[in-house]
This record gives C-alpha cells, structure tokens and sequence, in this order.
C-alpha cells in the first residue's frame, strides 16, 4: 500500500483543529480527486488518513483493534477543572426522546419518512452524496478518533443532536431522536420489532444479494431502507446498498445475535462504576460493541452511521451516560481518559468537538449536560 502524501496534513486536520475556521481543505473534495484520477491502483490507494491506513491493515474490522483502552495516570476519575457554567434557564422545556417502540405508528413513520427524506437531500458542502451520506462521512472522519478514549461519549452526544437538528430544518421533522433499548430484546435480538419491514428499520440482510463488504452480510431486501443507496464505504467513495449480516454467537442459531452483553443486569452493573473512564471503557466494550459487531456490515464499519440504526444505538448509549450523570450532581463535570485514539495525553473538558461542516466545534464542556447549553432534552 502507498504511504498517503496527505496524511499528516489530515492528521493535523483531525487531531489539532484549534478553531472551526480553519475548514479551508475539504477531504471530501480530496477524496474525490483521488477516486476520480485513480487507473491501475486498488482502492487501498484512495485511502485519506492515518485511521484509513489502520482499518486497511485490520481488515476493516473493529474486532481487531486491542480490547482494552489505554489507560493514562489515574487521577481518581475526577476532572481537574472546577464545574464550568450551567445555564438551566435555557432550557426549561426539555424534549423527550422515546423508546422506538413507545411512539405511535404514525411517529414511527413520521422519523422514518424524514430519515429518508435526509437520505434524498443533497450535501450542502460537497458535490456528491446527501446530508445523509455527509454524517456517516463526519462520523468514520471524526467520530472514529473518539472511540476508545474520553471523547466518545461528549463527541457522539453532539453529533446526535446535529443529526437531529438536520431532520428538522431539511425535513420537518417535529418529534425527538427516539432510542433503541435493547435490553428489552436481550433475549432474542433479532426479532427486535427495530427491525420490522413496515415500522423498523428493515432485518437482516437477506441472503440474495451478496454486500460489497466481503464480509458474509448481505443487502437488507425489506424494510423502508431497501433501495437506499449509501455512497462511503470506510474512507473510500463505493455506492452500494445497506447491508447486515446477523452474527451468530456462542450457543445461539444462526442469524441470532447474542444479548449477552445488553441484558439488563449488564447495564445496572455499568451503572454502578464510579469513575467516567471506567463507564465509558465498558459501555463501549459490552454494548457498544455487541451491537455494532453483532448486525454486522455496514454497522460493523468505521462508516457504520451508514445504517439508520446508528442513531437509536447511540441514543441509548447516550441514555446510559446519563442514566449514569442523574446519580450524582458533580458527574455532569467528570470527564476523563485520552484525548483520542491515536492520542497519548489526557483528555481535558476544555478540548474542541470537531463536526466539519455539519456544525460548529465545541468544547467538550458543552456536551456534559443535555438541560444545558445548546442541548435542551431527556430521556
Ligand atoms: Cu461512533
């Protein structure tokens, strides 16, 4: 594989952007160029960064990456900066976010029509894809650096409510994010209502025709997504169509995801750890994890905002935090673990969220409560 000429430039893009103006290189536009004047070489060499170079070498998996996350000097868990700013009287009217299964049918359809509706509206900043596309493009660009390190929570929060936000101001959608508890399903995931053909998000793949991402999962043929048509696969540009492919695990049948790890009793033992770090480094590991891994294809990518499902998962990790955060008052200010991924110092709540063009930088103090601030919700 070539060494990427750009990376380090986009390293310092994604790693050191002290400020929001400084968007003038566009790796969506880089990314392009190199896919357009690409002949003989394979898509390894249209690679845009360092964490490109990572995936490449692990075989686009998660599953290969260490299974702990560094660790820096414990400090006890505390954040080191004095509780910053609260303003609750922003927000006096909190929105609710709901369980997928507790909204009306008309709700249902309401998120999924609008979901769709961002699926057909193209990018405001770039030249191919939709808003859509641009959010699994922030997420595997960005939001990827902040897995297994402090950001991860903070860093999602914020991308959760840009996504949101788009629903409503590109497709007037009214209602709240809703969230998938899939403690309710731990039993037998896969016959999750998420995944009903008419009020869900469509089921496994089905076996016809076979993904793009070589990896066993195949394009999901029911369901409201079944001609949506995603345009990143990882760093590269390769149209193709939304593709799961149900793991099987330990003792269950085939296509039968195990809920081990997202049984109800394993979310009271994660909420039971007195430290961020400690919280945060199993929510990822256990649910995070099982789920992404367990739909496998496009969810088990770095581009796994790709499957619509994303945002119920994350919502419901979101949940979790704070579930976590309403147990102690000082919580809405712990932050704590490396800065990001590839990162050796330690995180700090002053660090800039980094959304390119979706939305502004924020520091991460921003994101810690959701009555506060630009945040305005509750579960
Ligand atoms: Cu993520």
């Amino acid at each position: 594989m070539e060494a990427n000429p750009n990376s380090s430039e986009e390293d310092k893009l994604l790693e050191s952007r002290s400020s929001e103006e400084d968007s003038t290189a566009d790796p969506t536009d880089r990314l392009l160029q190199q896919h357009q004047s690409q002949r003989k070489c394979n898509w390894h060499t249209f690679t845009i960064s360092g964490l490109t170079v990572a995936l490449v070498a692990s075989n686009l998996l998660w599953a290969s990456f260490p299974t702990t996350i560094r660790e820096p000097p414990f400090n006890g868990g505390k954040s080191a900066l004095p509780r910053t700013h609260t303003h609750f009287d922003t927000c006096s009217k909190p929105v609710l976010r709901r369980e997928w299964r507790n909204l009306a049918q008309h709700e249902q359809l309401a998120y999924l029509g609008a979901v769709i509706c961002l699926a057909n509206t193209p990018s405001r900043s770039r030249s191919i894809g939709s808003i859509y596309d641009d959010f699994a493009f922030v997420h595997m660009q960005i939001g990827a650096h902040t897995h297994e390190a402090a950001p991860f929570f903070p860093w999602h929060r914020m991308f959760l409510h840009l996504w949101e936000q788009h629903l409503h101001d590109f497709c007037g959608f009214e209602g709240a994010l809703p969230y998938w508890d899939w403690t309710l399903d731990w039993e037998n995931l896969a016959a999750s209502p998420i995944f009903s053909n008419v009020t869900g998000f469509g089921g496994d793949g089905g076996h016809i025709i076979a993904s793009a991402l070589d990896d066993g999962s195949s394009c999901v043929g029911d369901g409201p997504f079944r001609d949506l048509e995603l345009l990143y696969m990882n760093s590269t540009i390769q149209r193709h169509c939304l593709a799961r492919g149900f793991i099987r695990y330990e003792d269950k049948a085939d296509g039968h995801i195990s809920g081990n790890h997202v049984r109800p009793s394993a979310v009271a033992r994660l909420l039971d750890q007195e430290h961020y770090y400690h919280l945060n480094n199993a929510t990822q590991w256990e649910m995070h994890n099982a789920i992404h891994w367990g739909l496998r294809g496009d969810f088990s990518q770095w581009s796994s905002a790709n499957d619509p499902i994303f945002y119920l998962h994350h919502a419901q990790l979101d949940r979790i935090w704070w579930l976590w955060q309403q147990k102690r008052a000082s919580r809405s200010t712990e932050y704590y673990g490396l800065k990001s991924r590839q990162s050796e110092e330690t995180a700090s709540i002053q660090d800039l969220l980094h959304y390119l063009e979706l939305g502004s930088s924020i520091p991460v103090s921003e994101a810690m409560q959701v009555d506060a601030g630009t945040l305005c919700y509750r579960y």
